[in-house]
């Protein structure tokens, strides 16, 4: 199959070549790239940002017979999703799209439609309405959290894998008034294969080499049993609050699925109007967009701050100077983070660096458009590099290098766009905020972080391993409870 393939990319690759001799185009189109296999590379979102090296910002390719245009700078994806919103803001309606969406009825990889503005908008104001009782849930599940930390009393610690469970059960109380164990379990390894099938190159390739489909594929079968796993779990959630039991207090709304729920009655049924699918689609988009994001960017700040002691100690003083060190120290608040300039500025700096969804999700161009003074035709899709904007050294110094003293002073330093802008914005950006400041604040302000052994040599490795997100190699880490000696951070401790 694969010398197959081979063969007929290369047939493709000349065929294409022809195509452009022959044509002479009347359009100023972005300069193209040859070649047809960049959308396989392992390390796509850098493989992407070293083409502008070489192409300037922005480029496109051929993706079979699609026209793929990339950005890779602020100032590109601005103009295209911020200014010109209108012509940007669809989602390509591809293969792997159309396994997953449940008759089209998906939020982040729907297409731009009216149906779908009505669709975002539920799913916004079910997010808000439950906002209010958000911080005081999390504030309880991370004093939780901490406890159960403190009684593994400095022995390494699996964080990633800790924080998932934690993101995961979050979305999980949020969405379905339930937090048991077995569910979060359940949702979690349900999400983490999910994404591990999406990845796979057997089932993005099918897009562009569509008679691939016919022939035996382990990976789409891998995707399609987790769709269906997917639905089935979810499916139980709808039927368990439609038929609510005892539990349910009539015209009580206690999650967001009875929230959307009793919005759908309210609208009453029709065509052309939201249904149950919709539901059922955003709680799924809210697991797969909300947890391992989320959990990657706190996992990805312990990393960093393994490496750079030196800021975790400032970190300290901070915390130690507005609340006191400790359990004993009154819990941080998320009204309060601007007391707490250096952690902001730490998150602000984790994420410009290892931006949890590093390609946002493909958009789609509406209507052929200008952008940066090229054309830019219909139906084209477009890639969003964030992770290569963040990288941009025209606008930050030294790109690579951790340092969040440069988001000390906001005015000065440019803002990075992790969770996108303009009309496909991530919608969790409140929710995931607000999780990872008050992770955080907490953590260090009970523990030190110290590799899983003592020495420099043995830090986590900081690659990142790209996909649809950006997730850390495994490591662990060993929390060190502070409060016995608030010592560890000044009395002649390397740290
Ligand atoms: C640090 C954590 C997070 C980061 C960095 C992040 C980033 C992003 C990015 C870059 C996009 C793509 C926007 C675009 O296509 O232009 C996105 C979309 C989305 N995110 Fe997030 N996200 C995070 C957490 C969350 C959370 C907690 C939720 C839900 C509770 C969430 C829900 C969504 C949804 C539903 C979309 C699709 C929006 C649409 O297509 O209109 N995300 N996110
Ligand atoms: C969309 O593109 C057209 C050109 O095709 C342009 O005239 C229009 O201003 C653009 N609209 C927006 C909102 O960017
Ligand atoms: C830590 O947790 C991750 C995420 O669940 C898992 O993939 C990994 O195997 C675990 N690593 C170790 C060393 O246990
Ligand atoms: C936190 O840092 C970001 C990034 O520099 C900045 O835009 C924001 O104003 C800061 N927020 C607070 C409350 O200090
Ligand atoms: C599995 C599934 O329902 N796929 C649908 C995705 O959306 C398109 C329309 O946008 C439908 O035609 C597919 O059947």
């Amino acid at each position: 199959m694969l010398v197959f393939v081979v063969i007929l990319l290369v047939l493709l690759a000349a065929l294409g070549r022809l195509w452009m001799q022959l044509t002479v185009s009347p359009h100023h189109f972005p300069p193209l790239v040859p070649g047809f296999l960049h959308l396989i590379q392992a390390d796509l979102p850098s493989h992407l940002l070293s083409l502008a090296q070489k192409y300037g910002p922005l480029y496109r390719f051929h993706l079979g017979l699609q026209d793929v245009v990339v950005l890779n700078s602020k100032k590109a994806i601005e103009e295209a999703l911020i200014k010109k919103w209108m012509n940007f803001s669809g989602r390509p309606q591809t293969f792997p799209i159309q396994l997953a969406n449940k008759s089209g009825k998906d939020l982040s990889l729907g297409d731009y439609t009216p149906l779908w503005k009505a669709h975002r908008k539920l799913a916004r104001s079910a997010l808000l309405n439950v906002q209010n009782s958000m911080e005081s849930l999390m504030q309880q599940m991370v004093q939780d959290l901490c406890k159960r930390f403190l009684a593994c009393s400095g022995s390494p610690v699996n964080i990633s894998e800790e924080l998932l469970m934690f993101t995961c059960s979050i979305i999980c109380f949020l969405s379905f008034g339930e937090k048991s164990e077995s569910l979060v379990q359940e949702i979690k390894t349900n999400v983490e294969e999910l994404l591990l099938a999406w990845d796979s190159w057997q089932v993005q390739i099918l897009d562009f080499l569509p008679f691939l489909r016919f022939f035996p594929n382990p990976g789409l079968r891998r995707l399609k049993q987790m769709v269906e796993k997917r639905d089935r779990i979810v499916q139980k959630q709808l039927r368990r609050h439609k038929f609510p039991q005892e539990t349910m207090v009539e015209g009580q709304t206690r999650d967001l699925t009875d929230y959307m729920l009793q919005k759908l009655r309210e609208q009453g049924e029709g065509p052309g109007q939201l249904s149950e699918g919709h539901v059922h689609m955003t709680l799924v988009d809210l697991f797969i967009g909300g947890t391992e994001t989320t959990a990657a960017t706190i996992t990805w700040a312990v990393a960093f701050l393994l490496h750079h002691p030196e800021i975790q100690r400032r970190l300290h003083e901070e915390l130690d100077q507005e609340l006191g060190p400790g359990f004993s120290g009154s819990p941080p608040n998320y009204g309060d983070r601007a007391r707490f300039p250096l952690l902001n500025a730490t998150i602000a700096e984790v994420l410009r660096l290892r931006p949890a969804a590093p390609l946002a999700i493909p958009h789609c161009t509406k209507q052929s458009s200008t952008l940066c003074g090229f054309d830019i035709p219909k139906n084209a899709i477009v890639i969003p590099n964030i992770y290569g904007a963040h990288h941009d050294d025209s606008v930050w110094a030294q790109p690579y290098d951790f340092r969040p003293d440069r988001f000390l002073e906001p005015e000065l330093s440019p803002q990075g766009i992790p969770f996108s802008c303009g009309a496909r914005m991530c919608l969790g950006e409140s929710l995931a905020r607000l999780e990872v400041f008050l992770i955080l604040a907490h953590l260090l302000q009970v523990f030190t972080f110290l590799p899983e052994v003592e020495g420099s040599h043995n830090l986590p490795s900081l690659k990142p391993i790209f996909g649809v997100n950006t997730k850390i190699p495994d490591f662990k880490v060993r929390l060190l409870p502070r409060e016995a000696g608030a010592g560890v951070t000044t009395s002649g401790s390397p740290l």
